[in-house]
C-alpha cells in the first residue's frame, strides 16, 4: 500500500514538473515534493513505526524515488539558468579599449634604503632595527647624554604624554618615553645582546620636534653604521675607507670623504662629515654653494661610556659609529628642492620616481 502511495507521488511530482514555467514555480515544486513536510518525507520520517518486512522495501524505494526526484530538480534548474542568461549580452568585445591600471611601486626612500642595504651588505655589514617608540634611556642616557645637559637640546624630543612609567631605570628614576630622535638609540640596544666583532647598519625613521622648511622635515629617515672590535682593530681609517667605498658605490662615480671636528656627546673624537660635491665634481656649484663639498652626516670613535652602558668593560673594545640623513641623501639623488614633498603623500610627487 505503501509502495504505490510512493510510486504515485513520483508519478504525480514527474507530471506537475513538465507543466512548470518559471523559476518561482520550481522553488514551490520543490518544497511540495522534496521539502520537509512533503507526503514522501512524512513517509520515511514515519518508517520506525513500520514492521521490520515493510521497512524493508519501503525504505529503499522511498529514498530512490527521493534521488530521483532531486535529479529531476537539478536538470530543471539548470535548463532554466541557461534560459535565462542573455547571450549576446555576454559577448566579449575584443576591440574595446581595456581598463588603464596604473602600477603602483616603492616609495623612493624606501627604494633607497634597499639600494644602501645592499651596498652595506656587500662590506660584510648585517641589518639591525629598534623601536621608534623609544625610552629615555636607550636614546640619550645611554648615549652619554646626561637629563641636566645641554647636548639633550641638541635634538627637540617628542615626549610621550603620560609617558611616567612604573619601571625604574639604571639609574633609578622614573623611565620617560619619545618618539626617538635619532637611530644611533638603538646602538646600545644592539649591543646588549650581541658581543664584538660586529658591523652593522641601522636604517630607520626618527622624529624631531622642530619647524619644518625645504631642508627641515619633523619626520625623516637616518641611517646608522657601527663597527665593533677589539682595540687596533677598528679606526677613523677605517670608517673613512668605509665611507668613501660606500658613497663612490651609491653614487656610481669616485667620492672622497672629509672630516672636521665636531662634538657627539657618544662619540670621542666626534666628527661631521661632508662628501666632495657629486653634482659638480667638486669644482663648486650653486648646490655645494662653490665649496666642492657637500654635509652629510655625523661620525666618531664610539665613546667608552656607551661600551659601559651596554655592558661591555672599559678599554675592552674600540668602533666607529656614523649617521646621516637618508632623507637629505634622496634630496641629493634625486634633485629634490623641498623635503617636505617627501612625506607629502602627494601622489603627483611620488609618481615621478
Ligand atoms: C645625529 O643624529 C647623530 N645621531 C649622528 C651620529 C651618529 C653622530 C653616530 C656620531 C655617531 P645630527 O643631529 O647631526 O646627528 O643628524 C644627522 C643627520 O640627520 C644630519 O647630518 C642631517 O643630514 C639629518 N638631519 C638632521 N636634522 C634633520 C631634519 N630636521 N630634517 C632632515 N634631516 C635632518
Amino acid at each position: 500500500m505503501l509502495q504505490k502511495r510512493i510510486i504515485d507521488i513520483e508519478t504525480e511530482a514527474k507530471q506537475a514538473l513538465t507543466i512548470i514555467k518559471t523559476l518561482p514555480q520550481l522553488e514551490e515544486w520543490e518544497v511540495t515534493y522534496l521539502g520537509r513536510k512533503s507526503a514522501l518525507n512524512e513517509i520515511l520520517k514515519n518508517l520506525k513505526n513500520l514492521t521490520t518486512e515493510e521497512k524493508r522495501i519501503v525504505g529503499p524505494l522511498g529514498n530512490a524515488v527521493k534521488q530521483r526526484l532531486f535529479q529531476s530538480l537539478a536538470t530543471a534548474r539548470e535548463a532554466f539558468m541557461e534560459q535565462s542568461i542573455d547571450w549576446d549580452a555576454q559577448a566579449i568585445d575584443v576591440t574595446a579599449p581595456g581598463v588603464f591600471c596604473r602600477d603602483g611601486h616603492l616609495h623612493p626612500i624606501t627604494r633607497l634604503t634597499y639600494e644602501i642595504e645592499d651596498i652595506f651588505s656587500s662590506l660584510g655589514f648585517s641589518l639591525a632595527d629598534g623601536p621608534e617608540v623609544e625610552s629615555e634611556w636607550y636614546n640619550f642616557d645611554a648615549l652619554n647624554v646626561p637629563a641636566d645637559h645641554p647636548a639633550r637640546d641638541m635634538q627637540d624630543t617628542f615626549w610621550l604624554a603620560s609617558s611616567e612609567s612604573k619601571q625604574k631605570t639604571r639609574n633609578k628614576k622614573q623611565e620617560r618615553y619619545l618618539l626617538r630622535t635619532q637611530t644611533s638609540a638603538v646602538q646600545v640596544r644592539y649591543m646588549e645582546t650581541h658581543k664584538p666583532p660586529f658591523r652593522i647598519i641601522i636604517p630607520g625613521r626618527i622624529f624631531r620636534n622642530e619647524a619644518t622648511d625645504v631642508s627641515h622635515e619633523h619626520t625623516f629617515h637616518q641611517f646608522e653604521c657601527l663597527m665593533v672590535d677589539e682595540p687596533g682593530k677598528v679606526s677613523v681609517a677605517t670608517f673613512k675607507y668605509i665611507a668613501e667605498t660606500f658613497f663612490s658605490s651609491f653614487f656610481g662615480k669616485k667620492v672622497n670623504v672629509r672630516l672636521r671636528p665636531s662634538f657627539f656627546p657618544f662619540t670621542e673624537p666626534s666628527f661631521e662629515f661632508d662628501i666632495s660635491c657629486v653634482l659638480c665634481g667638486a669644482s663648486g656649484c650653486p648646490v655645494c654653494k662653490q665649496s666642492g663639498w657637500l654635509e652629510i652626516g655625523g661620525a666618531g670613535m664610539v665613546h667608552q661610556k656607551v661600551f659601559e652602558a651596554a655592558g661591555y668593560k672599559r678599554g675592552q673594545y674600540q668602533g666607529f659609529a656614523w649617521g646621516f640623513g637618508l632623507t637629505r641623501l634622496a634630496m641629493m639623488k634625486y634633485k629634490i628642492t623641498d623635503i617636505r614633498l617627501l612625506m607629502s603623500g602627494d601622489l603627483r610627487f611620488i609618481r615621478q620616481f
